[in-house]
C-alpha cells in the first residue's frame, strides 16, 4: 500500500511537471533583445520634451544607438511613462515608430527552421493629433500585422492616458527571421508599441525530455513484462 501511494505521488509530480513545461518555456523565452524599450542606451538621458529621439546614426544629442534594434529609416522615439506622453504599457518607456518623421526599426533573430513563433506587442497611440488615422506595420516571417488606430480616446486613450491593446500574429521560422516596426504614414504623431516578444520554436525544455525519456523507459519496462508474460505462457 506504501509503495503504491510513492508511485502515484511521483506520477502526479511527473504530470504537473509535464503540464507546467510549456507555460514556463513561453513566458521564459522572449528572442527579442530590448523588446520593451526600457534599454534606452548606455549615456542617452531625455531630452527637454520628455523622451529621447533615434536617427539612423544614432540619438540626438548624443549619439546613442537603440540598443537591440536597428534603425532602417527616418526616426523613432522612445517617451517617458512619467512625462504627458502616458504611462508604458510595460516598465519606464515606450515606443513611437514616428520620431519626428515616419520610422522604421528591425531586429534579426535566430530560429528554427519549420519551427513556429508567435510575435506579440502592447499598441496605442500618440495622442499628439495627427496623423489620423496613425498607421503602422509589424512583419516577421513574411508575415504582416497591419495597424490604423485612430485619434480616438475611447479607443487609445489621450496624452497621460493611454489604452494599450494587443496584437498578435504566427510566423514559421526560416533559421533567421527579422522583425520590423514601420510607420506607414508621415508625421510626428504615431502608433506607440511596448513589450515586444517573439517567442516559440518547437524546443522541448531539458525537463520535458527527462519525462519524455523516462517515459519511454517505463514504457519499454513494460513492453519487456509482457513479452516474459507471453514467453512464460508459451
Ligand atoms: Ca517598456
Amino acid at each position: 500500500m506504501a509503495r503504491k501511494t510513492i508511485f502515484v505521488t511521483a506520477a502526479a509530480a511527473a504530470l504537473m511537471a509535464l503540464a507546467m513545461a510549456p507555460a514556463s518555456a513561453s513566458a521564459a523565452t522572449n528572442l527579442l533583445v530590448n523588446g520593451s524599450f526600457d534599454d534606452i542606451g548606455a549615456g542617452a538621458s531625455p531630452e527637454g520634451w520628455g523622451g529621447l529621439t533615434y536617427y539612423v546614426d544614432g540619438t540626438h544629442p548624443g549619439h546613442v544607438a537603440l540598443p537591440g534594434w536597428t534603425v532602417e529609416s527616418g526616426s523613432v522615439d522612445l517617451t517617458d511613462t512619467h512625462t504627458t506622453w502616458g504611462p508604458a504599457a510595460d516598465g519606464e518607456y515606450s515606443l513611437d515608430i514616428n520620431g519626428w518623421d515616419a520610422g522604421t526599426i528591425s531586429q534579426g533573430f535566430n530560429t528554427i527552421v519549420g519551427g513556429h513563433y508567435t510575435v506579440s506587442f502592447a499598441y496605442s497611440r500618440n495622442a499628439a493629433g495627427a496623423p489620423d488615422p496613425a498607421t503602422a506595420d509589424v512583419t516577421a516571417g513574411g508575415n504582416v500585422f497591419h495597424i490604423s488606430t485612430a485619434n480616438d480616446s475611447s479607443l487609445y486613450g489621450y496624452g497621460g492616458h493611454m489604452l494599450w491593446q494587443t496584437g498578435t500574429f504566427d510566423f514559421v521560422g526560416s533559421g533567421h527571421d527579422v522583425i520590423r516596426l514601420a510607420a506607414t504614414i508621415p508625421g510626428n504623431g504615431g502608433v506607440f508599441f511596448d513589450k515586444v516578444s517573439v517567442s516559440g520554436g518547437a524546443v522541448p525544455e531539458p525537463a520535458a525530455w527527462a519525462l519524455m525519456i523516462s517515459g519511454f523507459g517505463m514504457a519499454g519496462t513494460v513492453l519487456r513484462r509482457r513479452r516474459a508474460q507471453v514467453a512464460a505462457a508459451a
